[in-house]
C-alpha cells in the first residue's frame, strides 16, 4: 500500500498556521487530495487542536508577533504529542525580522520536516545563499549539500525544492524530478507542498518510513502537476491552478507509480 492509499484512506487532519494569501488554496488542495484541513489561530485553541491532529504545518508567510506565538504555541503541543511538524519558513533572509523569527521557531520547536526553497533554507541554518546569475541556486550537489547540512543541524527531515527537489534525513537523500515550471505561476504552490507533506507524514507512522513518505508526497505532488499542465496546454495559470487541485483528487497510486521520477543519490 502506498503512503497516498494511506492518506486517502485514513483522511488524516492537517492544522495549519499558514499565511492569508495561500489559506483557501491550501485547505482546497488537502480536501482535494484526501486529507482533512483546518486552519486555527488562537493563542487561546492552538495547543488544543494541534494535540488532536496528524500533523502540524507551520508556515511564517505573513508573519506577525502574534502568528509567531500561535506557531510557538502550536509547535510546542504538537512536540509533547508526539504529532509531526512542518516548517516553512517563507521569506527567511528577506527580512531580518524574517530570520530572526524562523531561527527562534527552529531553536524552540523540534520540526519533523523543514521545506522551503534553497535560500530559505540556507537562512534558516544561518548560511547565506548568494544569487550568481544563472547559476542562482543551481547545482543539484550544493543544493543537497545544503539539505545535509541543515538536516543534520535541526535533526529533521529537510525538503528543498525548486526544478528538482531534494529530500534528506542528513543520511540518506533522494532528488524528485517531478512538477512543472508553471507551479512557481501559480501563489502557494511551495506553501501547499508543506501541508502535503504533512499529510502524508501523518499516516508515515514510525520515524523510519517518514523519509520515504516525504519522497512520495514530493513525486505525487509533481505528477499532479504533470498532468494538469497536460490537461490545460496553453489556456494559462489559472486553468493550470484549477485543474493542479483536480488531478490532486484524481491520481492514482499506480499512476503515481508510473510516472514517480525518485533518484537516491549516492
Ligand atoms: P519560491 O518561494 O521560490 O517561489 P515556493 O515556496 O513557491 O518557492 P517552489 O520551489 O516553487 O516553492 O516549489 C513548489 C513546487 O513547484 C514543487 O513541487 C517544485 O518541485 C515545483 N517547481 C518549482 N520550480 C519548478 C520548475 N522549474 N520545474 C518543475 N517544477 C518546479
Ligand atoms: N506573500 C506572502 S506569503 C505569499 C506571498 C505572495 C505566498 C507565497 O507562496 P509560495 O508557495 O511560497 O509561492
Ligand atoms: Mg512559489
Ligand atoms: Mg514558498
Amino acid at each position: 500500500m502506498s503512503y497516498l492509499d494511506l492518506v486517502r484512506a485514513r483522511n488524516p487532519l492537517v492544522h495549519n498556521i499558514t499565511n492569508w494569501v495561500v489559506t483557501g488554496f491550501t485547505a482546497n488542495g488537502l480536501l482535494a487530495m484526501g486529507a482533512s484541513p483546518i486552519m486555527a489561530y488562537a493563542h487561546e485553541e492552538v495547543a488544543d487542536v494541534a494535540k488532536i491532529s496528524g500533523a502540524v504545518l507551520l508556515n511564517m508567510g505573513t508573519l506577525d508577533a502574534s502568528v509567531v506565538q500561535s506557531i510557538l504555541l502550536a509547535g510546542k503541543s504538537a512536540n509533547a504529542h508526539g504529532v509531526p511538524v512542518v516548517f516553512d519558513p517563507v521569506g527567511a533572509g528577506a527580512t531580518p525580522y524574517r530570520t530572526e523569527a524562523a531561527q527562534r521557531i527552529v531553536r524552540e520547536v523540534k520540526l519533523t520536516a523543514l521545506r522551503g526553497n534553497v535560500a530559505e533554507v540556507a537562512n534558516v541554518v544561518g548560511e547565506s545563499w548568494s544569487i550568481k546569475g544563472v547559476d542562482a541556486g543551481a547545482g543539484e550537489g550544493d543544493v543537497a549539500a545544503l539539505a545535509v547540512r541543515a538536516a543534520k543541524k535541526l535533526g529533521c527531515l529537510v525538503v528543498i525544492t525548486g526544478k528538482d527537489d531534494v529530500v534528506t534525513d542528513g543520511e540518506t537523500t533522494f532528488v524528485v524530478s517531478n512538477g512543472h515550471p508553471i507551479l512557481t505561476q501559480v501563489t502557494g504552490t511551495g506553501c501547499l507542498l508543506g501541508s502535503v507533506v504533512g499529510a502524508f507524514l501523518a499516516v508515515a507512522g514510525d520515524a523510519g518510513a517518514r523519509l520515504e513518505a516525504a519522497a512520495e508526497a514530493l513525486a505525487f505532488y509533481g505528477v499532479a502537476a504533470e498532468l494538469a499542465y497536460a490537461a490545460t496546454e496553453g489556456r494559462g495559470p489559472g486553468s493550470f491552478q484549477i485543474e493542479f487541485l483536480n488531478q490532486l483528487a484524481l491520481v492514482t497510486p499506480d499512476t503515481l507509480k508510473a510516472k514517480a521520477a525518485i533518484a537516491r543519490l549516492a
